[in-house]
């Protein structure tokens, strides 16, 4: 018997993704994938950035949450450019749901896409939304333990936010047991260590969100 093999269930999403990343190009406009666990503060880095940066560019917002409409409230109360991706229940966003997510929003006035991913250390790693940079977002009181338990997550991103410093007297978290388990699989990865509750960290942050803007897909 010929056993009939489906060998890449994700080349859909995956060529999805490859428009999203021409209309993009076409818009010159370079976006970040924001990941992290529920709860970590991806929107309230979100909400911290785009109330620093309002004035100095146009950012576009995706925020995608299972049900809910609470993050794309949250965040318009700072940006006339958010809309909120509701999954169903998926435990992630995919590129058809970006894509038609970019749809909505006005893509050839903005300088910078953020997509907020939906809170999971797991699935979002495995589904390219065509977009250029990927962001993970840890925090404090997930505890230390968090590179070692989710590899996959923690090597497949360009740059890492550690969030939540503030917490750091508070809750046992060994920082350099952290950024080992962090170094041995991404070795040099880009990383913040910021608070979003007292801004503590926050400038090298808003400067590296500057830089991708101003960088536009040229070198994406
Ligand atoms: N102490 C502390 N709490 C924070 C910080 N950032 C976010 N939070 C809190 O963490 C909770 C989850 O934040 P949220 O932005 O909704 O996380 P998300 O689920 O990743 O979008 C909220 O109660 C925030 O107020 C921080 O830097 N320090
Ligand atoms: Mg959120």
């Amino acid at each position: 018997v010929e056993i009939k093999v489906v060998e890449n269930v994700l080349k859909l999403n995956d060529e999805v993704a490859l428009l999203n990343r021409v209309a993009l190009r076409q818009a010159d406009v370079k976006c970040v994938n924001l990941m992290g666990g529920p709860g970590c503060g991806k929107t309230a880095l979100l909400e911290r950035t785009l109330e620093a940066l309002r004035d100095d560019m146009r950012i576009g917002v995706l925020t995608g949450d299972l049900t809910t409409t609470r993050d794309a409230e949250r965040l318009a109360h700072h940006c006339e450019h958010v809309s909120q991706i509701n999954t169903g229940k998926s435990c992630h966003l995919d590129a058809n749901q970006v894509r038609q997510g970019m749809g909505t929003l006005p893509m050839d006035d903005l300088d910078l896409l953020i997509v907020e991913n939906v809170g999971n250390l797991i699935c979002p790693a495995s589904f390219d939304l065509g977009t250029h940079v990927n962001v993970l977002v840890a925090s404090v009181p997930e505890g230390d333990d968090k590179p070692y338990k989710y590899p996959r997550m923690y090597r497949g991103v360009d740059v890492l936010v550690l969030n939540k410093v503030d917490l750091l007297p508070h809750v046992p978290f060994d920082v350099e047991r952290f950024r080992r388990g962090v170094e041995a699989l991404n070795e040099g990865v880009r990383t913040f260590e910021l608070s979003c509750r007292t801004g503590e960290g926050l400038d090298p942050w808003l400067d590296w969100i500057r830089a991708q803007a101003r960088a536009g897909t040229a070198r994406a």
